[in-house]
């Protein structure tokens, strides 16, 4: 036993630190043990690594208890709860498999529905003890994750929200005394889910800090900007801090810490804390891309313990790699357990762009806040490192194996310390040079034009205007961020290929049910699908790609040059930066007036996929096929008739 750390003044001062595992919640996984990243090896490779650092002995152990469905209706709807409970019992594969392509990114098999319920009673179990009194904290290490989930939406690898289950259960729970809980979602994704369901609760401080790339980064969108702050009681306990940029590490985090988080801390003055603790922000993470060390999570956890007499309830959410969210993990647990000293590394300063936004959120949320009101000292944030330029490696995308994640030199150990990351000293204005360096490619790539060829809803015109300058046209359900660029196309003309119009899919976010239009990118003869060309600039071409496969990082182009030249030869070029959108795939349909003309669709394997029925192919929902009829009949193409005939034939002839 490690006495002497536990020992103040002689008295023993061991501190009860609970940890719930269960091999149970290994059972969740893709239907056919598909390589995923969050798989059952999260779980397995955390706790054999606390095991191993015989961390286990010293904690209090718990296994998994089921949720019961009354503190799950708290915070998610009963439609939502039937969903999660019929999943694995009621349903056959290919009918789970149909419901799980409702969603984004979600997986289901015959195990999701027992480790949902275990995942939210693990973590609302030590919830309770810490709540008590009977453990000073704990940590659990569960899944499926839980912040994505909304009230009626499993969503981001998410089924049920743990942490706002266990959130809603200490306010509830009136003789338990809580009436403060300060959620820090330190996940390198937005939690959305938490967010929504505590909107307008006061009682319930959100602060999350992740990458958010202007809404380019998953979860796509406004939700996570710092202008969402609460509403009505609640307004001002919701804090965003979006990154703008992968790449952040310890001091990133640790000026966010010092900057915004504990000075509102200290006034909020939390009963408890609970932390969403993903660890995809970790140094070595595949789809975080940012960079915070084993050390760096226990200095962020340090600086909570001064709150809430040290109730600390840590739940699991993401983290990709494996050795790094161990690594994580155990630092953080050997923490709770004995409190030690670290000594935090001033080898490396923020980016010039963690200090902009912190300086945003400070002065958003001054008028609710009024300790942030106060200006950071200029030889605070004058200190700056550079951000390095990155060429396609920070993708969002679940099935990248990370070795893109982090520099060659840094890929083996996920360890390293702070002083070994080569950032040289600050510069003044290396943040923008490196900005704009990360973003070089836009001005090269505006120089040159294409025809983006569309065969679906951006046939119509004001539709596909909200690609490039934003905003949300007749039937459309989310609104679109647009382009960077957002000159008007250059020219616009009609022409038909011969190739093969259908739809397919279940469901998208933007329409609602119903499946959507895709091009066969094999030619035949005998089709001919009507396609509206617009002119605009490559640099434009790769935001309307963005846009459609809705990821992903801006620091590098999916389409360049180089694509753009080799098209012409090998037909179509299948981006593996944007490998599970659904328009990946850009097609070259030939030349008009010497101007290229791509078009984006799916690839061959997704129309095999098709064609065997393991995707459905789906007639369009209203809405969508209205704004097609648009398309054709503004442009002068075909009447309101024969569109509507053209489209009923394209959704119901088999491929
Ligand atoms: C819990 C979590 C990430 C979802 C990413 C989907 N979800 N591309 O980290
Ligand atoms: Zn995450």
């Amino acid at each position: 036993m490690d006495l002497p750390h536990d020992q103040t003044n002689g008295i023993q001062q061991r501190r009860r630190v609970g940890l719930v595992y269960d091999e149970r919640m290994c059972r969740h996984s893709t239907p056919d043990n598909e390589p995923h990243p969050e798989n059952p090896n999260r779980i397995r490779a955390i706790w054999n690594r606390l095991v191993s650092a015989g961390i286990t002995q010293r904690c209090e152990v718990f296994r998994a208890k089921e949720v019961e469905d009354k503190y799950i209706a708290a915070v998610h709807t009963n439609n939502h709860i039937n969903l999660i409970k019929t999943i694995s019992s009621k349903k056959t594969p290919s009918q789970r498999n149909r419901a799980a392509a409702k969603y984004n990114s979600i997986f289901f098999n015959e195990g999701s529905s027992e480790s949902a319920y275990l995942a939210a009673g693990s973590v609302l179990e030590v919830t309770e003890k810490v709540a008590k009194g009977e453990l000073n904290s704990a940590f659990a290490i569960v899944r499926p994750p839980g912040h994505h989930a909304e009230e009626n939406e499993p969503m981001g690898f998410c089924l049920y929200n743990n942490v706002a289950i266990a959130t809603s259960f200490l306010l509830n729970q009136k003789e338990l005394g809580i009436n403060k809980i300060l959620i820090v979602d330190w996940d390198v994704h937005h939690g959305n889910g938490t967010q929504k369901m505590f909107w307008k609760d006061p009682r319930v401080l959100f602060f999350s800090v992740h990458r958010h790339e202007h809404g380019y980064f998953y979860p796509a969108g406004d939700d996570g900007s710092h202008f969402m702050m609460g509403e009505g009681p609640g307004l001002g306990y919701n804090i965003n801090v979006p990154w703008e940029n992968g790449q952040c590490g310890d001091a990133d985090y640790v000026a966010a810490w010092d900057h915004i988080l504990i000075p509102v801390a200290k006034e909020f003055k939390p009963d408890i804390i609970l932390i969403s603790a993903g660890f995809d922000a970790a140094i070595g993470d595949p789809l975080g891309g940012c960079r915070i060390t084993p050390n760096g999570y226990a200095i962020l956890l340090k600086k909570l313990m001064e709150f809430s007499s040290g109730k600390i309830i840590m739940a699991l959410e993401g983290g990709y790699n494996l050795t790094s969210i161990a690594n994580s993990v155990l630092a953080c647990v050997e923490l709770l357990l004995e409190d030690k000293p670290i000594t935090e590394s001033f080898d490396v300063y923020p980016f010039g762009s963690t200090w902009r936004v912190i300086k945003a959120v400070r002065e958003e949320l001054s008028t609710y806040w009024p300790i942030l009101a106060d200006k950071l000292p200029e030889n605070l944030t004058s200190r700056v490192a550079p951000l390095v330029p990155t060429y396609s490696s920070e993708s969002d995308d679940e099935y990248d194996d990370g070795s893109n994640a982090l520099p060659e030199d840094l890929q083996e150990d996920v360890t390293i310390p702070l002083s070994k990351l080569k950032l040289t000293e600050d510069t003044h204005d290396a943040d923008q040079v490196t900005a704009a360096a990360s973003q070089a490619w836009r001005s090269e790539l505006s120089k040159i034009d294409v025809w983006y060829a569309s065969f679906g809803s951006n046939m119509s015109e004001s539709r596909f205007l909200c690609y490039i300058e934003g905003g949300q046209a007749e039937g459309m359900k989310r609104p679109c961020r647009g382009a960077v660029d957002k000159s008007q196309p250059k020219e616009v003309l009609w022409k038909t290929v011969p190739h093969r119009l259908f739809f397919g899919r279940e469901s998208t976010v933007t329409w609602g049910p119903g499946g959507v239009a895709f091009l066969n990118p094999e030619s035949n003869d005998q089709e001919k699908t009507f396609m509206c060309l617009y002119k605009i600039t490559l640099e434009q071409f790769n935001d309307v790609l963005l846009q459609e496969n809705t990821r992903a990082d801006t620091s590098s182009p999916f389409f360049d040059l180089k694509a753009l030249n080799s098209i012409e030869y090998e037909k179509n070029v299948s981006l593996e930066a944007l490998k599970d959108g659904w328009y990946h795939n850009v097609l070259y349909l030939g030349k008009e007036s010497d101007v290229p003309v791509i078009t984006m669709t799916c690839t061959r394997a997704h129309v095999e996929g098709f064609k065997s029925g393991k995707i459905p192919i789906c007639a369009p929902p209203k809405e969508y096929a209205d704004t097609l009829v648009r398309g054709l009949v503004q442009g002068k193409q075909l009447s309101e008739d024969e569109a509507i005939a053209y489209i009923q034939e394209a959704s119901t002839k088999p491929l």
